[in-house]
């Protein structure tokens, strides 16, 4: 989709911190971390949410919590916390389907 953000992001049309790739999917530092690690991991296919993606092609909704996990582990960190925002009244502003990978500080429950 050529007017989503995080499709543009995949196709290298806006610059962004990318740490790790996968066939499937694309991981990249938040613009506005809320940990001292604060990953993206989003599928390269358009799926507006993480409900889509597990519809529609449930090997990269797996591929995106595994790439999670390699990320966490090449930061230096056994414990993260996986975010997936659904809908606008949960926090979700990007409607690319992006897993948010959070580690580095105490994560406190329940969330804000
Ligand atoms: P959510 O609120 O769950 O939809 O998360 C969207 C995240 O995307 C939010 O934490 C900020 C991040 N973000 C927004 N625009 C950009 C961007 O242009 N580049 C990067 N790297 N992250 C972005």
């Amino acid at each position: 989709m050529e007017d989503c953000l995080f499709c543009r992001i995949v196709a290298g049309e806006i610059p962004a911190d990318v740490v790790h790739v996968t066939e499937g999917t694309v991981a990249f530092r938040d613009v506005a971390p809320q940990a001292p690690v604060h990953v993206l991991v989003v599928p390269r296919a358009h799926h507006a949410n993480a409900a889509e993606l597990a519809a529609g092609d449930p090997a990269v909704m797996s591929e995106l919590v595994s790439t999670a996990a390699a990320v966490a582990a090449a930061e230096g960190h056994e414990d993260y916390r996986l975010v997936l925002n659904t809908g606008a009244g949960a926090g979700q502003s990007v409607f690319h389907t992006h897993l948010h990978v959070l580690a580095g500080r105490p994560l406190s429950w329940p969330p804000g």
